[in-house]
């Protein structure tokens, strides 16, 4: 078998930029995954993910976004590509909604400028969005686009020139821990290292089935809308920032700007239970003629369905992340389930796996992570 310093499975959002960092430490470094990532079968594909610093969802994840933005840049830098839009990000809902406390929260506690934008400004402003006489925004410029497919890439390219091995198409049979190293079979070989990163998302259940940790994972579609007002004064769609809209107490939806093929939005959670192997990608006709009605509602637009596409989120009971050493096996280090709000923190995240892989201590507060609290 083929020994390692460290072997990282599942080369997704997390999984790519643990490879690409431990890639630049002069370690031996295998990242193995059983399709060809970036791929349309798991969690990071669908062109775009949202990047934010006023995060609704705790205060504590802005200086690890904050971070994130820092290696983000230096992928870009590293990579030659573009792989960040700045577009600013506005989240609306009621002025009670938790989604625009929330931002406002973590805006004021670590003093990133803001906008506080009322119905009427945020109709002058935006056009395309009909917001309901008590919606609010909340306005921050330093959001914006990631390109998650370039992501992956960039990190996968990057670890390639580095040196680190890439075994793409190879499914994992089995996980065989021992005292100082773990052994892979894979159904194409057999591989031994010293640390193991497991950064599977949806698959990491079937992968690592003890500790039984309570994961769900859920079905989620991503839909594409054009508009089919030609008229001249209709809205500008391709210069919206981000937005994330509560717009019944607890119910999200998000989207992007149209970047080509219209505006992208979908539910954030609200999808049916699924598992990887279980997944329906067909998009039925009743999800597109409800979406459709969502934006109907919330757009002054007449939206004609163009494309959509299905992804899973791998939820934890508190939708906080897990990122720590198996209970059992310090040289196993669990990631990425990061519950549908991951992607903008894996070039972070995938610094803080390659740290932990080295028995560094990472830079970041990781506590709120630790698998330890179910
Ligand atoms: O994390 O910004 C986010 C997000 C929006 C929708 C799903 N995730």
């Amino acid at each position: 078998s083929q020994t390692f310093d460290v072997i990282v499975l599942g080369l997704g959002a997390a999984g790519s930029s643990a490879l690409y960092h431990l890639s630049k430490t002069g370690k031996k470094v295998c990242g193995i995954d059983q399709f060809s990532p970036p791929h349309t079968f798991g969690s990071s594909h669908g062109q775009s993910r949202i990047i934010r610093q006023a995060y609704h969802e705790n205060p504590k994840y802005v200086p690890l976004v904050k971070q994130a933005y820092d290696y983000w840049a230096e992928l870009e830098k590293e990579s030659g590509r573009q792989l960040f839009k700045q577009t600013g990000g506005i989240m609306l809902g009621h002025r009670d909604a938790g989604v625009v406390k929330g931002a406002e929260l973590s805006a004021q506690t670590h003093n990133i400028p803001y906008e506080y934008l009322d119905s009427h400004t945020i109709n002058q402003r935006y056009p395309a969005f009909k917001p309901g006489e008590a919606t609010v925004g909340i306005l921050e410029k330093t959001a914006g686009i990631l390109f998650p497919e370039d992501c992956i890439e960039a990190n996968l390219n990057l670890a390639a020139k580095n040196q680190a091995e890439i075994r793409l198409n190879e499914k994992v049979i089995s996980i065989n821990p021992h005292e100082h190293s773990v052994e892979i079979v894979t159904a194409k070989g057999r591989y031994t290292t010293d640390k193991l990163v497991v950064s599977a998302g949806a698959w990491l259940t079937e992968l690592l089935p003890e500790p039984h940790l309570p994961l769900t994972v859920e079905r989620q579609v991503l839909y594409w809308f054009k508009n089919s007002d030609s008229s001249p004064s209709r809205p500008v769609l391709n210069e919206l920032p981000v937005y994330i809209w509560e717009y019944t107490p607890g119910k999200i939806f998000y989207g992007f700007p149209d970047l080509g093929d219209g505006i992208k939005v979908a539910h954030h959670h609200a999808g049916e239970p699924t598992t990887p192997h279980t997944l329906t990608k067909q998009v039925r006709e009743d999800e597109v003629q409800a979406m459709s009605e969502v934006i109907g509602r919330y757009f002054n637009i007449n939206p004609v369905f163009n494309y959509a596409t299905t992804c899973m989120y791998t939820n934890t009971p508190d939708e906080n992340f897990i990122i720590d050493h198996h209970p059992n096996y310090k040289h196993i280090i669990v990631a990425s389930p990061c519950s549908g709000h991951g992607f903008k923190f894996a070039s972070v995240t995938g610094k803080i796996l390659s740290d932990m892989a080295l028995d560094k201590k990472p830079e970041a507060d990781i506590s709120m992570f630790s698998i330890h609290r179910f």
